[in-house]
């Protein structure tokens, strides 16, 4: 099959509005793909730190894909290698993924917020959701860096109460309500949220950048260093790295050169915290 290639008018949208949806793009695969996530979490005693997921607050391992063949293998995925090489280039680094229970609302944020280097989420939720139990829900626009709009974006909704007189769930936005083997991606400056899931809701992700030059490549490297709150050796996970052909090993290499930090800061962060961070 070859590589999904996004149209222009993809392109615009998501320059545009910081995100797209790909409804039953995976649709193919949803049944190995739930299998395989139940599958990690099982081997991790169903869900964090060796304990069974209760539904009351979001069980968190990361990486996420690179625990099983299949899910690593999505990142060869035409579908998914397309949609990457489109939006951030042929040479395009993959990152760390998480896989998730969640439990309950997520109040909006962006996933951090990047100036020069283009990250994006590739979201894969694994239940039927809509709008009030707990889709992925965006503020369209609230990525663009220098833009007044998402400036102010930025600076009220996180007292949205306070500022706008509205509950997280009432600010205007774009509910992305899915159905399994939908794709969602979006910027990670794109401010998102969800309200009103249950205490079990199923998502992971793929997380990808653009390349860092070598004159920012500390930047990389610090971009990188949080993963350690995970208590991993290293950025990726071993099957991730040892099932990788030619063209995965491409939109590895960089981060893989520059992850040698990582050993050390896992040392220290499980020396000082009670078990590995929860997201
Ligand atoms: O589905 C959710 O609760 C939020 C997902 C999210 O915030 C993220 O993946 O960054």
């Amino acid at each position: 099959m070859p590589d999904l290639k996004l149209t222009d008018q993809q392109l615009t949208f998501f320059r545009t509005f910081g995100f797209l949806a790909f409804p039953g793009l995976l649709k193919d695969r949803i049944d190995e793909i739930i299998r395989e996530f139940e599958a990690i979490f099982a081997t991790r005693g169903g869900g964090h730190a060796g304990k069974p997921h209760e539904g009351k607050q979001r069980s968190c391992i990361v990486p996420f894909i690179d625990q099983s063949a299949v899910l690593s293998s999505l990142l060869d995925d035409p579908r998914i290698h397309g949609i990457a090489s489109g939006l951030l280039g042929d040479d395009f680094n993959f990152m760390p993924s998480d896989g998730n229970y969640y439990a309950g609302d997520t109040g909006w944020h962006s996933d951090g917020w990047n100036k020069d280097t283009l990250h994006i989420k590739i979201a894969f939720y694994l239940d039927p959701l809509t709008r009030d139990t707990g889709c992925l829900r965006v503020i369209p626009g609230s990525h663009k860096d220098g833009d007044k709009y998402a400036k102010s974006v930025d600076e009220q909704v996180y007292k949205c109460q306070e500022n706008w007189g509205l509950a997280g769930r009432d600010v205007p936005c774009m509910a992305l309500e899915s159905v399994p083997g939908d794709i969602l991606v979006f910027n990670h400056n794109t401010k998102h949220a969800a309200f009103g899931g249950n205490g079990w809701r199923r998502m992971f992700t793929m997380n990808l950048c653009e390349r860092y030059p070598e004159a920012r490549i500390q930047e990389l490297r610090d971009y990188l260093s949080p993963v350690s709150r995970f208590w991993v050796p290293r950025a990726y996970g071993e099957i991730m790295m040892k099932t990788a052909g030619p063209q995965r090993m491409r939109h590895l290499e960089q981060v893989m050169a520059n992850d040698g930090h990582i050993a050390e800061l896992s040392r220290k962060a499980r020396a000082t915290m009670a078990e590995p961070s929860r997201g």
